[in-house]
């Protein structure tokens, strides 16, 4: 089998981040740059004799180009079998329930996720191992020391394979399947939720919805889901075509970004209920008429009408929720007696758990839900627990919400991005805080306490392995708390995320704004971690 090898120097900086490696599309496109990344990945899980791989990303530029080097080094590095989308098209969800379901070794994933794509814009390639979940730390931490050394590459050389039919190449030996990337995830979908109920609701004439799939990778699937088998009207899917720069839009669902969606879901005519998803399609942001949902709210409303699903009609184990997510989801637990594990930010490190089956659901602030039916964040779910739940109790969401509230309280949450802000200024701010922090109990700002100060660090319960500074944490005596951490998912300068979230039980001021709600707080983080002083920003570039 005519296998090349060829040489080459590591690059530095591969490091993969909260999800993966992402970077500009220029620095993946210099010559070794992905083979270099890829072989460390086959290096870590070697031999890869005989294995089986999956692979396939969100569409967008590059997505293609990088799909035909993958197979050729899988092929080289012997795996027997490789399953493709087909267009190369996979969402995050769905690649792990392919891994899953046709038992693969793992999974390429190529996205920067929420990230804009284009020649000058972002790319990026993660590895999902055997239960379709992203690669854990400790092997995240074996491919950035394989990147560090690495010497050589194997490859073969053929023609591009046909990415746009569906069936079987044979290639040196192995097998290339390229499949049908929508129908393995429809079928779990329909396995989990109530199609006929949620079915009877799309179809009766007076609810009416919109999914927003930001011209990303969601639109093939939430089409063939929501339109082909539950009847929803042709066109409730809007901007369904996944393009290689997403329409020149930034595939990130929230309230700046889904604007088109917004504009329906707000006024005199809005819909009932709307919903988008990201580049990748593993998150989720849900809307009713005139009304936002915040993604720590959805979890927390989710776990507690679990039981109306009928995949979790049996009750759900217990749930996970990254650190800075609010701790609505922790009091829901506690009034269903399961347990609640608080982790860091990352879908990896809910793995663990899932597979254990101490968790059945999970979920980040940062619009990303998901439970034990795959090991990915997934947004169509989310928006079929959705319909399902709207369906079962025939109620609307704000009323869903607010009921929500008055049992449990609420639990008042926003995040503020200081995006491509200078990197040294961001590692100075961190540095000064962190030496800050002990001195800090007891201090009192805008007539708040603090009560506590500290680093996240988290032990993982089933495997004992310890991640370190995970975030800064800050708690007030008010029942709030402000949480200080650097992106890791970004291709430009640092990104500074403050999360503040405040607990309310007074009924009478559960309808407040949430800026407001938390505007004692937010300077207050202002005002700690100077952040005008050392950023220069006055104010936050994207306010969740
Ligand atoms: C962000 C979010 C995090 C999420 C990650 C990947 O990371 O905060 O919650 O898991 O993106 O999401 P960071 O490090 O930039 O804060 V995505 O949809 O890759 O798939
Ligand atoms: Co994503």
């Amino acid at each position: 089998m005519p296998v090349s090898t060829h040489t080459t120097t590591p690059f530095a900086g591969q490091k993969p981040g909260t999800s993966g490696l992402r970077k500009k599309v220029v620095e993946f496109q210099q010559p070794h740059y992905l083979e270099n990344f890829v072989q460390s990945v086959f290096n870590t899980i070697a031999p890869c004799t005989a294995k089986s791989l999956v692979v396939g990303g969100d569409g967008r530029y590059y997505n293609r180009q990088a799909i035909q080097v993958i197979i050729r080094m899988a092929v080289a590095n012997g795996f027997s079998r490789i399953l493709v989308g087909q267009g190369g098209i996979l969402s995050t969800p769905a690649a792990s329930c392919v891994i899953r379901k046709h038992e693969t070794d793992g999974g390429i994933i190529l996205s920067a996720s929420h990230n804009p794509g284009g020649p000058d814009e972002d790319f990026g390639i993660k590895f999902n191992g055997a239960n379709g979940g992203p690669a854990s730390e400790t092997v995240t931490g074996q491919i950035y020391q394989h990147t560090q050394t690495i010497s050589e590459y194997q490859t073969i050389d053929a023609e591009d394979i046909d990415l746009d039919a569906c069936g079987s190449i044979a290639l040196q030996g192995a097998v290339i399947e390229v499949i049908d990337p929508v129908s393995d995830y429809a079928e779990l979908m329909e396995s989990l939720f109530d199609f006929g109920a949620m079915s009877r609701l799309l179809r009766n004439g007076e609810f009416r919805m919109c999914f927003d799939a930001m011209h990303a990778v969601t639109g093939p699937y939430a089409r063939e889901i929501l339109e082909n088998r539950l009847g929803a009207g042709q066109g409730t899917v809007i901007n369904a075509v996944p393009l290689e720069d997403f329409g020149g839009g930034h595939p990130d669902p929230n309230q700046v970004h889904a604007h088109e969606l917004i504009e329906r879901m707000s006024g005199e005519d809005a819909l009932d209920f709307g919903a988008a998803s990201d580049g990748d399609g593993d998150r989720n942001m849900v809307l009713g008429k005139n009304f936002y949902i915040n993604p720590c709210d959805s979890l927390a409303i989710l776990a507690a009408n679990a039981e109306l699903v009928p995949a979790y009609a049996k009750g759900i184990n217990g749930i996970a929720r990254s650190m800075p997510t609010s701790r609505a989801a922790d009091r829901v637990a506690s009034a269903l007696n399961i347990d609640c594990y608080e982790t860091p930010t990352g879908w990896k490190f809910f793995g663990n758990l899932l597979d254990a089956g101490k968790i059945t659901l999970c979920g980040e602030e940062s619009f990303g839900t998901g439970s034990d039916h795959v090991r990915e964040k997934d947004g169509l779910w989310a928006v079929l627990f959705w319909l399902n739940l709207l369906a079962a109790r025939d109620m609307n969401v704000a009323d869903m919400v607010h009921e929500h509230w008055q049992k449990f309280g609420r639990d008042y949450f926003t995040r503020h991005d200081y995006e491509a802000i200078d990197s040294d200024s961001a590692n100075n701010m961190f540095a000064e805080l962190e030496q800050k922090l002990v001195s800090l109990p007891g201090q009192q700002f805008e007539g708040l306490t603090i009560e506590k100060a500290d680093q996240f660090s988290y032990l993982d319960p089933v495997d004992q392995s310890r991640s370190e500074g995970q975030g800064i944490r800050i708690f007030t005596d008010n029942g709030g708390r402000i949480v200080y951490r650097l992106s890791g998912t970004g291709t430009q300068g640092a990104t500074l995320r403050v999360y503040l979230d405040r607990y309310e039980q007074s009924a009478d001021l559960l309808d407040q704004d949430p800026q407001a709600a938390l505007a004692n707080l937010i300077d207050v983080a202002n005002r700690i971690a100077g952040i005008e002083a050392f950023t220069g920003r006055t104010a936050p570039d994207v306010i969740t």
